[in-house]
């Protein structure tokens, strides 16, 4: 019998809503060369449409649904004409990632044949590296609070937040997967000059992580030149550990220097599997473009790729990208790209080039 998996699919909000069927359909398609089926179950809701007309992102029970599913693939959440950014982030993905203890969020940034890099003379194989961003703590907490509210006296204080624990897994996942690789290197980024009480703790945690891997290379590096290295030496990055904020902000940059952030997929990994993952691109909703079907699908796609190689399906994995790979090379392309092709366009031309 085949093996069956059930999956919650979320659209959200702006272009996840567009960017979604074409990843079901690519699923779908790859589901009929394999020996497994999935059943999909979308809910409409982790919305700013869905806050609109209930008064919170998500409902109650939302945690109870989800555990039921081996994972959750999702669009893009936020319409800050609607809600708060702040507020449907928090009360959405960073919800996820947090009470599903999703704390690897994997970003492979890659340069594909037939793409142009913004960075002069670069060539396929010159950028190929993977972000590690930690995704449960750091910068990003709600902790804080602002005093004298309103006065010329306002004093705003907003705390971040690192644990032994949540630093030290992110770096042992970072190092594991570099002794795995080729290159066997990771680069941590820090910033233990400026900021002088976290971070320099965070080095020694790296340290320490990087005593456990003697055969893999560590190099820690400040955000600021990091950032710089990856648009002038990007062929130095192999794996990139990087807390929450720093993690982010590096995640949209290495794609940008790989031609378009609408490649970009992500990850965010309950490694020990006791929560249901969540794939999704790395873009966001894209107020800017919505509606006007010319969101890049491929984020979505590739995503989807991760998710199957999570759940076991290395081999549907495999043909998906390959299908990406040639759907780059000499298929239709969407603006951002410099074509004039449509979301659904170049969703059916990776279906039909998985030949299947
Ligand atoms: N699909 C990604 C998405 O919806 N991103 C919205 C966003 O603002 N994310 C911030 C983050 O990943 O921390």
């Amino acid at each position: 019998m085949k093996k069956t998996y059930r999956i919650a699919s979320i659209p959200g909000d702006g272009i996840g809503k567009e960017v979604m069927p074409e990843g079901l359909r690519v699923l779908k398609a790859a589901t009929k060369a394999f020996e497994f089926e999935i059943e999909f179950v979308q809910f409409d809701w982790a919305s700013c449409d869905y806050y609109v007309s209930s008064g919170s992102m998500m409902p109650s029970d939302w945690k109870q649904i989800l555990s039921g599913f081996d994972a959750i693939y999702f669009g893009a959440v936020g319409w800050p004409a609607l809600v708060p950014d702040h507020v449907s982030l928090w009360g959405s993905l960073l919800k996820f990632r947090r009470e599903f203890d999703q704390y690897i969020n994997y970003r492979p940034v890659r340069l594909f044949e037939g793409v142009p890099s913004p960075l002069a003379g670069r060539k396929v194989g010159d950028i190929d590296y993977v972000v590690i961003r930690e995704n449960t703590e750091g910068e990003y907490t709600s902790l804080g609070g602002i005093m004298f509210e309103g006065t010329d006296r306002e004093v705003v204080v907003q705390e971040s937040v690192f644990s032994r624990h949540g630093a030290d897994r992110l770096l042992r996942y970072a190092f594991d997967l570099a002794s795995k690789r080729a290159r066997k290197h990771v680069t941590v980024a820090t910033k233990s000059n400026g900021i002088a009480v976290s971070m320099p703790w965070w080095d020694k945690r790296a340290d320490a992580i990087a005593g456990e891997f003697p055969d893999v290379v560590l190099d820690k590096q400040h955000i600021d030149i990091l950032t710089a290295r990856f648009v002038l030496q990007p062929g130095r990055f192999d794996v990139v550990a990087a807390t929450n904020l720093f993690g982010d902000i590096l995640s949209d940059l290495g794609p940008a220097t790989t031609g378009t952030i609408g490649l970009a997929p992500s990850a965010n990994l309950n490694p020990e599997r006791l929560f249901p993952s969540l794939f999704e691109p790395v873009h966001g909703s894209a107020p800017d473009i919505y509606g006007k079907n010319i969101a890049n699908p491929i984020a979505m796609i590739w995503s989807g790729a991760l998710m199957l190689d999570f759940l076991g399906e290395k081999a549907a994995h495999d043909q998906i990208v390959g299908a990406i790979e040639e759907a780059l090379r000499t298929g239709p392309r969407t603006p951002d790209m410099g074509g004039n092709a449509s979301t659904q366009d170049v969703g059916a031309a990776i279906t039909q080039l998985l030949q299947i």
